[in-house]
């Protein structure tokens, strides 16, 4: 047995109690009452799901397993003379909660050597499929490899029981982890570089040999790394993330479940938002032939996007109630390495006026900006020009994420998931009922 997963294991014995003590002695304690805003409102605020892997403070910003962006950064080893952690060590984060030593991330990295064979037929998937949108390759390509599934054919076996769900799902997920560079880049090259596609080298870590595949020079290794830790995981209510949850709560395993997270991904709203920033900015740009706009100016652009009722993509969130610290972490990397690039300094111009308007505007909750802001912008610096694939980076990101999620989800045993509906007349009677408890209290 592997380290990771040896001590993963000792992790879920461990944890187990609590889990079935909450269970079992205070079941009944309330933790969130819900509002008809709320249930017409997607569910907004609705405390009712569990996760030990990240959690969203709404002024702080996320924390990895208790760890801020600048402490994960910081913290975690680093290949020779990178600037950027392994993913592969904040993987063992993400499953144990544990800061792994160098030789603990490099058993990681053999693993990912060993299960990273991508078998021919998905190949032949995304040949048949290379005319649709790199998500719509990138799903398939995943849930075509549904019958290398380990979990599925042990479950109809009746193999699997409460205690052991969690390992083959393990197994399956750092199975699909492996494969997952080679075939996102596989999508990019054969979409985009007319399919001349470059190999692996088994000597790189995921995130390096994701940018040697892609065929871009440092620091887009560095930045890739950067990319896929920031992206991995956002609590558990956002739309991929509970996507991957839901799906896999009916045992559905990770391949359907991911091909299914990637789905939901693909959205305007979440991780399509990075191309939709990208087309707002050269928007912008192309109206002032390519001369930085002062802030007055950008003003008027952003007033015009509103006027017409339309978003300013990039800013706003559901849980965030202040500058997103991923954009801040891809900011910082910015400043470090494209200070000049003219995409950023709009990017900047935006930052400065845009919080202040939607303040004034007075719809969204939350004027500034998201992770998705800047990404687009750091990926167009280093020749990934093709919008359509940026969600295809996020996807690979949130695999990670997600997939840490579901393994403890069965570690858990956190049932099938399944909220009770209501209809509008019942609304309209409850409201009914609120009104009249109002009108006949004691004044
Ligand atoms: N520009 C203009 N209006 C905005 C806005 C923005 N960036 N963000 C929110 N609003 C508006 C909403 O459309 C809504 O308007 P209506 O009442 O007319 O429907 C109102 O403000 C209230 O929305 P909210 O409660 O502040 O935000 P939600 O939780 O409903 O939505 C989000 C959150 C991210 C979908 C929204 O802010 C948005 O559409 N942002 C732009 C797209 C974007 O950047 N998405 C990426 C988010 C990160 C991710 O998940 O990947």
């Amino acid at each position: 047995m592997s380290v990771l997963k040896k001590n993963l294991a000792q992790r879920i014995e461990e944890w187990r109690p609590r889990t079935k003590k909450l269970l079992k002695d205070y079941s009944d304690v309330k933790i969130s009452d819900v509002t008809i805003a709320q249930a017409l409102g997607g569910m907004r605020g609705v405390k009712c799901l569990v996760t030990d892997i990240s959690y969203l403070d709404p002024l702080e910003g996320i924390r990895f397993r208790g760890y801020t962006i600048p402490e994960v950064l910081e913290k975690l080893p680093k290949p020779p003379n990178a600037e950027m952690p392994y993913v592969e060590g904040f993987l063992y984060l993400l499953l144990t909660g544990d800061i792994p030593t160098k030789k603990e991330v490099k058993e990681v990295h053999h693993e990912f050597v060993h299960r990273r064979h991508v078998p021919d037929y998905v190949y032949q998937v995304l040949d048949d499929l290379s005319e649709c949108h790199p998500m719509v390759m990138f799903s398939a390509a995943v849930v075509s490899m549904e019958k290398e599934s380990i979990f599925t054919p042990k479950y109809k076996k009746g193999e699997l029981n409460k205690m052991n769900l969690w390992d083959s799902t393990f197994e399956d997920s750092l199975n699909l982890l492996a494969k997952l560079p080679r075939i996102a880049t596989y999508i990019y090259r054969k979409k985009y570089k007319n399919g001349d596609i470059i190999t692996g080298d088994p000597k790189l870590d995921w995130g390096g040999n994701f940018a040697r595949m892609m065929g871009i020079e440092k620091p887009y290794d560095d930045l890739a790394r950067l990319y896929f830790i920031l992206h991995s995981d956002h609590e558990s209510g956002n739309v991929s993330a509970h996507t991957g949850h839901l799906v896999a709560s009916a045992l559905s395993d990770v391949y359907y479940s991911i091909s299914s997270m990637i789905n939901g991904l693909a959205g305007p709203l979440h991780g399509l938002a990075n191309e939709m920033v990208l087309r707002w900015i050269q928007g912008v740009m192309k109206k002032m032939d390519n001369k930085i706009p002062t802030q007055d100016e950008m003003k008027d652009f952003v007033w015009d996007t509103l006027n017409s009722g339309q978003v300013i993509p990039g800013y706003g969130h559901a849980v965030l109630r202040k500058t997103d610290p991923r954009y801040t972490a891809q900011r910082d990397f910015c400043l470090k390495h494209l200070p000049d690039d003219p995409i950023f300094q709009y990017v900047n111009v935006l930052y400065e006026v845009a919080p202040d308007i939607l303040k004034e505007h007075g719809k969204a909750k939350n004027p500034w900006p998201n992770v998705d802001a800047q990404s687009g912008v750091i990926q167009w610096h280093y020749g990934v020009k093709e919008y359509d694939f940026y969600t295809v980076l996020f996807g690979m990101g949130r695999s990670i994420g997600v997939l840490s999620n579901i393994i403890w989800d069965r570690a858990l045993g956190y049932p099938i998931e399944r909220p009770k509906s209501l209809t509008t007349q019942m609304l309209e009677e409850l409201a009914l009922k609120a009104l009249e408890e109002k009108v006949t209290e004691p004044v």
